[in-house]
């Protein structure tokens, strides 16, 4: 029996899962978790990529007192962020992260070399003021000396990995959320970097999930007591946790609900079109090619945020009882801008409530109210957006990821899209880490027969809308 180890780190925390297949099924064991978040350093927010190491290294430490030796590990994060490395591979500068205000103007300052236009119809991605190109244009301006030292740029997944192995390549799914990749030839887009004026040597080989890049290094063979390979999963999360979607129709919509929550479908073509850019849909590479055609919705990360600041001693499951308890329908626009990164996410939606001349929730009961009503009309309108674009139907919604858990927020959505909502597994991105890996090893065939194994595999939940 061989296991797989799936480190999967998100925006508010990371976990070790190591899984192997037992009578045809995936068994997860959980054996690390630790805390992610962005914090303040040099006037930014940015991650800290030396503790997270650490507990990447804690982690697999984990797996020889266990007595688990992973036959290979991968790891997944979020998308968008990178780090620049100088000529003797270290870290130049902060890791920072994708809430930074440091991209502020650099849209104007890019659709200057580059329109918005062009620059859609070349890559098919969606504009989000963090996206990597807008955060390498900041580099551009705001630390030129930076970039001129740098000769590597690796995501943050890419560069764990090369911490583990000493290679340095970029994995594909994640590659395409720099908004450089072209969806053609699924390489960089040279020409568009050298019009930027980007350095090119820093952009390194782009490789398929399922890849295997190297062994750990014997440095770190002795911090972690064994050797296994390191096999590219689809290191952007949400890459993996669509992956995870358990169903093999070719019209199926998915959520995928952590931080974020990313709503769309598969497809074989990117649609490039200057509708599908006015929709603000993106179309992320996938696994086998496939396009995750789909729109970022602000998700769990405005219920957590205001978790946080005002009922951090309640569980989700007592705040959704709550939420469900009240009467308040105001609605605020999920994907504003001002919900980014607020210094009060309860302010920030009080004062959208205001300036809409709604009812202005007040406590943790209403404030979630007002969230979870606000995501679920925001599903509605995606759905009625990617049927317009794609001239297909779609019957019900799958939600993957640990939002699933809001059940509350399933029903919501299953009522708002005038759909069934089918949830799980809430473990989507690490298994869909852990099943890449099995596919390298032939332990599954392909993405179909994964897809299969993970829904004979977890229970699935089924809500009707009412
Ligand atoms: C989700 C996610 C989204 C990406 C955002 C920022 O965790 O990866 O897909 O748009 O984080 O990287």
């Amino acid at each position: 029996m061989q296991y797989y180890l799936a480190v999967d780190i998100g925006a508010s925390s990371g976990r070790h899962i190591l899984s192997h297949l037992q009578d045809g099924k995936i068994i997860l064991e959980e054996i690390h978790r630790f805390p992610n978040g962005m914090i303040d350093k040099n006037g930014h927010k940015v991650w800290d990529s030396e503790q997270l190491f650490r507990e990447i290294i804690t982690g697999m430490k984990k797996c020889k007192e266990l007595g688990k030796i992973p036959y290979s590990m991968g790891i997944d994060t979020w998308a968008v962020d990178f780090a620049l490395l100088d000529e003797n591979g270290s870290l130049l500068g902060d890791t920072v992260g994708y809430r930074d205000g440091r991209t502020k103007g650099m849209d104007e300052l890019v659709y200057q070399t580059i329109p918005l236009e062009e620059l859609y119809a070349r890559t098919g991605i969606q504009k989000q003021i963090f996206n990597t190109i807008y955060q390498l244009k900041a580099v551009q301006v705001q630390q030129p000396e930076q970039l001129a030292k740098a000769k590597k740029m690796l995501m943050i997944p890419d560069y764990f990995h090369y911490l583990l192995t000493g290679v340095a390549v970029t994995e594909y799914t994640n590659a395409s959320t720099t908004q450089l990749v072209s969806p053609v030839t699924k390489d960089w887009d040279y020409e568009l970097i050298e019009r930027l004026g980007f350095p090119k040597e820093i952009f390194t080989e782009i490789c398929k999930p399922g890849t295997m890049i190297g062994e750990l290094t014997e440095a770190i063979q002795k911090q972690v007591g064994y050797n296994c390979r390191v096999v590219l999963p689809a290191t952007h999360d949400t890459g993996s946790a669509v992956i995870a979607v358990p169903s093999n129709s070719d019209d199926v919509l998915y959520i995928s609900s952590g931080t974020w929550s990313l709503m769309g479908t598969e497809l074989k073509n990117a649609i490039c079109t200057e509708e599908s850019m006015r929709r603000n849909l993106t179309n992320e590479g996938g696994y086998d090619y496939r396009f995750r055609f789909l729109k970022n919705i602000m998700g769990m990360w405005m219920i957590n945020s205001a978790k946080k600041e005002i009922a951090d001693n309640y569980s989700y499951a007592k705040i959704c009882e709550m939420a469900s308890e009240t009467t308040i329908d105001s609605i605020v626009d999920a994907n504003s801008d001002c919900f980014l990164a607020p210094d009060s996410m309860v302010k920030a939606v009080q004062s959208a409530c205001r300036e809409s001349g709604q009812q202005v929730p007040e406590g943790i009961a209403e404030v979630a109210a007002v969230i979870y009503h606000s995501l679920a009309a925001c599903y509605a309108d995606t759905v009625e957006e990617i049927e317009q674009i794609t001239g297909k139907h779609y019957d019900a919604v799958h939600i993957v990821g640990g939002g699933s858990n809001a059940q509350y927020l399933n029903q919501l959505t299953a009522n708002a899209c005038k759909r069934k909502v089918y949830t799980g597994p809430t473990e989507g991105t690490a298994i869909g880490n852990v099943v890449v890996q099995m596919i390298a090893n032939h332990e599954l065939q392909n993405l179909q027969d994964a897809r299969r194994c993970i829904f004979d595999s977890f229970e699935i939940g089924e809500y009707q809308p009412q």
